[in-house]
């Protein structure tokens, strides 16, 4: 099983350039299951594990990391609906960025979309010249099917500004266009740099260690972010594997520039707060943060003693809470397999899609467990391994017969794949 991330931000090497600001749908590409989870607002719901979470991490920014010129300021309402502009142009996408795709993407129609990331509202906020805080919000990506991802999860972004920290005599000037910052090592070895990293690095190390548990085991690997540069990615040790939690880097200089900063630089992060549960709570699988079995919630109930009423975060103790992970019901397979008809026109996300569409969240992981070319047809046929496992009961062979033949249907009529 794998836990690192998809490589959602990774530069799209090897592949032929595409301008996907040219191919936005004009009637959209949401489907229903996600339309649902739209304003469900998780991450607000009293004593639900994200609510908990997001407190948790609130408390320590508030109580740890705040000083006299850095107080931490929350948002946790922002819209999901945002512009292109916000989610990608803002953040220096380039228009051949694989995530601006409507494979990766989920687009209302026009230029508007649900935010791939919390990162959405970091110029808005930089350039009202907040200088820290925290955006929470639900987040939507078109991905992989397993215990680790799912097309809506909770991010929280963190944004800290070091004021007046570019000082001309060493670091030139604030902004400059013939600079590439992404691979710059003068720039990146600048003490106004390194100086910013390594707060960011202690800040989310402090808070990880303060929020999930003192003995964790953290790394630190270099990433890339159009947004970002220098870039880094957080694993933590979970159960064997390394599971990656957060993204973050010091903010462009371009990005600081076009915000009206260009004298200061700033950090930032976006952790997945599903991930961070799963670790603290010892969560085996995504899909129960959408549950409504009490078996779960009930767990959950009674840990946060803070007064709703009020905007004061209390420190929520954990200790001694111990998730019991309730008997999982069994699991079955099935295969299906297919001649793709037009390799280029073939996208994997959009065929899990389809399967979430179809089955919902009795599908606990697809696999692609064989792809072979047949050179003289030049055709390539794909064989997928779809496990059906329920959460809260027992599913019988009808059912999941009957939910694989609807997505055959589905995929036989729309993936323009031949079915074996
Ligand atoms: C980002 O989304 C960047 N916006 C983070 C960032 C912010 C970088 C600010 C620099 C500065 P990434 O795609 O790696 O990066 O996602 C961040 C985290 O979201 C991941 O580490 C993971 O914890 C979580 N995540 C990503 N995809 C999924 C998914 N499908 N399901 C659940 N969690 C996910
Ligand atoms: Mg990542």
């Amino acid at each position: 099983k794998s836990f690192t991330g998809m490589n959602f931000y990774c530069s799209n090497i090897g592949e032929k350039k595409i301008d996907y600001t040219k191919q936005i749908p004009e009637n959209g590409n949401i489907s229903k299951a996600i339309t649902e989870k739209i304003g469900k607002n998780l991450h607000c719901k009293r004593d639900h594990p994200l609510n908990i979470i997001k407190k948790k991490i609130q408390y320590h920014f508030q109580n740890e990391l705040s000083d006299k010129e850095h107080r931490f300021q929350f948002f946790d309402s922002f819209e999901p609906k945002v512009t292109v502009k916000e989610n990608f142009d803002e953040l220096l996408f380039p228009v051949d960025h694989i995530g601006r795709s409507a494979n990766d993407t989920y687009y209302f129609g026009g230029d508007q979309l649900l935010r791939t990331h919390t990162s959405a509202h970091q110029s808005q906020l930089l350039r009202s010249e907040k200088k820290a805080f925290l955006v929470t919000g639900d987040v939507y990506r078109r991905d992989t099917i397993d215990a680790v991802h799912y097309p809506v999860f909770h991010q929280m972004e963190g944004v800290k500004v070091f004021k007046n920290k570019v000082n001309n005599f060493i670091d030139g000037k604030p902004f400059d266009e013939t600079i590439d910052y992404y691979e710059d090592s003068h720039y990146k070895q600048l003490s106004s740099v390194k100086d910013v990293e390594n707060d960011l690095k202690q800040s989310l190390e402090s808070m990880i260690r303060s929020v999930v548990g003192q003995d964790l085991k953290v790394r630190w690997i270099d990433a890339y972010f159009p947004f970002t540069s220098p870039s880094f990615e957080m694993e933590i040790l979970f159960q064997g594997e390394w599971l990656e939690v957060l993204g973050c880097g010091v903010v462009h200089p371009k990005i600081m520039n076009n915000c009206g900063l260009s004298n200061d630089r700033a950090w930032a992060f976006g952790i997945g707060l599903e991930r961070l549960a799963m670790i603290l709570f010892n969560i085996p699988d995504i899909r129960l943060f959408w549950t409504n079995d009490n078996r779960f919630h009930n767990q959950f109930k009674g840990i946060d003693k803070s007064d709703s009423s009020s905007s004061f975060l209390s420190d929520i103790n954990i200790k001694g809470v111990q998730f019991q992970q309730f008997s999982k019901y069994p699991s079955c397979f099935k295969d299906v397999s297919f001649w793709i008809e037009d390799e280029s026109n073939f996208h994997e996300n959009k065929f899990y899609e389809f399967v979430r569409e179809s089955c919902g969240d009795l599908v606990e992981r697809v696999d692609l467990v064989d792809k072979f070319t047949n050179k003289k047809l030049n055709k390539t046929s794909h064989c997928y391994r779809i496990h059906y496992r329920s959460m809260d009961r027992n599913l019988t062979n009808e059912e999941i017969d009957l939910l694989q033949f609807n997505l055959r249907e589905k995929l036989e009529n729309h993936l323009s794949v031949k079915l074996r």
